[in-house]
């Protein structure tokens, strides 16, 4: 008969901040309480017996109220440099109860900081190794916020320009959450943006080493996975309106407004290095389909989302504010006051000048 097999996840991760911190953070239970679950999720109670033989137990919650605990043994402790402890699943969602593993970390001082090296062993299944590899990546996130002194910019990283408008909501959303954050230039199609974005588009998004594109999927990551005021509104139908505008900007608005019309003013394709007449007249009159649509949903609402903004008010807002600054497009807007009233209550906003700032006045930036 063969023995069953073993998955054994290897993991490595560097945190900036001194080897006792670290070693700490993971037998405090304070400190485990801030920082030992997924971004998402909350620790509801962390009990620990640090000694060998000791018992360890954490109870996680996820944003849905569902409970995950999880506990073990110590086997081996040795302040700063070696942890060794059993894992085992008490209740998960995954069904993963009653299964047994074990994690040993050593903990290396490196370039003025601590390298944690994981071994989790034990796993029967791939499945079961994977899901707790992107798992620990973003446990190590929040340990990281939790003892690097650049709090969340250590592991969030905005890549692209500061002048794209795609750009622009999501420094806007990341600035409604209150969000420490790096922004890193990076053009589209370099390297840098091709690593993460297939289709070689700005912005590109990490989180460790979570790599995310697309705009809204980077709003809802940000919205789900931190505190501060949700960018999703409460009732149904609001958020179902909210989805709307957020699929109707990438289906017509931006093809509409920015592509064919604020880009032919910034960079023109015409004769003679002039905007193209014919490309701008044709993107003016498809823009009036959508903006009389958005006229009639801002119709005695402060907001697309309702009472607050919401990633839809995010997504459009920067490129209402281009398309404001041309011709045609400020007349289109200059008839339609309810449009204007929501783009002056978004440009009210301290998260509007953040966003707008270039990239050596934003706090973390690189
Ligand atoms: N659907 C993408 C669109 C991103 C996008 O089109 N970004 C523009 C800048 S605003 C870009 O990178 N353009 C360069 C190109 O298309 O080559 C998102 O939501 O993030």
């Amino acid at each position: 008969m063969n023995a069953p097999q073993d998955f054994t996840l290897n993991l490595t991760r560097f945190i900036r901040a001194p080897r006792e911190k670290v070693f700490d953070a993971f037998v405090d239970e304070a400190a485990l309480s801030r920082w030992h679950c997924p971004r998402g999720m909350s620790v509801q109670s962390a009990v620990v017996d640090a000694r060998v033989d000791g018992a360890w137990r954490i109870e996680m919650r996820t944003q849905g109220n569902a409970n995950h605990s999880v506990g073990g043994r110590y086997r081996e402790i040795k302040r700063a440099e070696r942890l060794v402890y059993t894992w085992v699943w008490e209740q998960s969602v995954e069904g993963l109860a009653g299964m047994q593993t074990l994690i040993e970390i050593d903990f290396v001082a490196r370039d003025g900081g601590t390298e944690i090296q994981m071994r989790h062993s034990g796993f029967p299944a791939e499945a079961a190794r994977n899901g707790h590899g992107q798992g620990w990546n973003s446990v190590f996130n929040r340990l990281s916020d939790l003892l690097d002194e650049r709090g969340t910019a250590a592991s969030l990283v905005l890549l692209g320009e500061a002048a794209s408008s795609y750009v622009r909501s999501a420094r806007i959303g990341l600035a409604e959450k209150g969000l420490a954050y790096t922004f890193q230039r990076a053009m589209p199609h370099s390297p840098e943006i091709d690593a993460i974005h297939p289709f070689g588009k700005m912005p590109a998004f990490r989180d460790g080493t979570t790599e995310l594109w697309e705009t809204s999927a980077i709003l809802r990551y940000i919205d789900e996975g931190f505190d501060g005021p949700s960018l999703n509104p409460g009732m149904v139908v609001d958020r179902a309106r909210t989805e709307t505008w957020v699929s109707a900007v990438g289906a017509y608005i931006y093809d509409a407004m920015v592509r064919r019309y604020v880009l032919q003013y910034v960079f023109p394709r015409g004769e003679g290095g002039t905007p193209d007449r014919v490309v701008i007249g044709k993107a003016a009159t498809d823009m009036v389909r959508p903006l009389d649509a958005l006229e009639r949903c801002l119709q005695g609402r402060d907001f697309i989302g309702g009472a607050a903004p919401s990633y839809a008010d995010i997504l459009v807002t920067p490129i209402l504010d281009y398309l404001g600054r041309f011709p045609e497009g400020g007349q289109l807007l200059s008839d339609r006051p309810n449009i204007r009233r929501a783009l002056d209550n978004m440009r009210a906003r301290p998260s509007f000048a953040a966003a707008t700032a270039p990239h050596d006045a934003t706090p973390g930036t690189q």
